[in-house]
């Protein structure tokens, strides 16, 4: 049997937490979930928004489950991140059968670079008027994301594998990041090209059919997907995976979204569908298939919730799935 943290967060994600955890418990197989806490309450109550005892339950867990940080995720889920070593953040993004998107023919993965960059944090106080901030970028890391990033897309068999930089301005920090590009693409013998992401931007709300496989930097892949999210429906609906070598995290892309939390109706299927990619990490592929099949099959025969044009509650949703289960 596996045990599972279920950290819910902040907002929205103590409403999708539970969705999450109805449908693990629907499917064939056993899971022990043990909930631990993190957020805003916790930060008032205790001083820390990630106190250690929950630190410890995603180390020790097979895989974690997370919900939603606010304006505390500098010290939430990077951290935890952090706790179960993941050096690759994955977000496919694709557009879903009976989902009004704007990009319909959308299917796309970031393979996003999960340790450095600008959300290391380092960043520092000159004068009251003056802050800094360091971007560090390494060769090991740039290799570990790189890597990574070629094996996913190798074994999806993806059609195209784009690296993502801005080299032309980050001469040395890209610069870099590209250097290793160029080496990996070339011991793994697969064609690649590379994008500046500005302009990556701009060609991914024009054709984002076009584009398969991206590998970015840590902050480019952040914003990308919040776009690619916009293409396919919105942020509802965008899983991820925080993966590391022996430990993984499973968060939906979205944030607390305070604007609707505590009403009921946020959208569970990215929660989910994260639970989906947490099945399929921890060997359950069947599983892992049916839930996501059953969340394809509410989605496009509803009910539907506010964000797609329905009126649903998240635990509707949610039941609609677990029935098709
Ligand atoms: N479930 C993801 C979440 O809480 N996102 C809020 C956020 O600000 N995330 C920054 C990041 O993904 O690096």
């Amino acid at each position: 049997m596996h045990t599972i943290a279920t950290i819910p967060g902040d907002g929205i994600g103590q409403e999708v937490m539970p969705a999450a955890i109805d449908v693990l418990e629907a499917i064939d197989a056993e899971f022990e979930f043990v909930e631990g806490e993190a957020g805003e309450h916790v930060n008032d109550r205790e001083g820390t928004p990630l106190p250690e005892r929950t630190r410890e339950l995603a180390r020790d867990a097979d895989a974690t489950l997370f919900g939603a940080a606010g304006d505390l995720a500098a010290d939430i889920i990077l951290p935890l991140r952090g706790e179960v070593g993941s050096f690759a953040n994955v977000r496919p993004a694709r557009a879903y059968p009976g989902v009004d998107a704007v990009a319909p023919e959308t299917d796309l993965t970031f393979v996003r670079e999960n340790t450095q960059g600008v959300y290391a944090g380092i960043e520092a106080d000159v004068t009251a008027d003056t802050k800094t901030l360091t971007r560090v970028v390494t060769r090991e890391a740039s290799r570990k994301i790189l890597e990574y990033g070629f094996e996913y897309a190798r074994e999806h068999d993806a059609e195209r594998v784009t690296v993502a930089h801005k080299a032309n301005v980050m001469r040395k920090t890209d610069g870099l990041f590209v250097e290793v590009a160029e080496e990996v693409a070339a011991e793994y013998g697969m064609a690649y090209d590379e994008a500046l992401i500005d302009a990556l931007a701009m060609h991914l709300v024009a054709r984002p059919e076009e584009y398969d496989v991206i590998i970015t930097p840590n902050l480019a892949g952040d914003v990308l997907s919040d776009l690619a999210a916009g293409l396919v429906g919105g942020l509802g609906l965008l899983p991820s995976a925080n993966v590391g070598d022996d430990n993984a995290l499973f968060e939906p892309v979205h944030g607390s979204a305070p604007d609707i939390a505590g009403q009921g109706i946020a959208n569970p299927t990215a929660m989910i569908l994260s639970a989906s990619m947490l099945l399929e990490h921890l060997g359950y592929d069947e599983q892992a298939d049916d839930v996501e099949s059953a969340v394809l099959d509410t989605l496009e025969e509803g009910p539907r919730t506010a964000d797609l044009g329905g009126d649903a509650s998240t635990e509707a949703f949610t039941e609609a799935v677990v029935d098709r289960l």
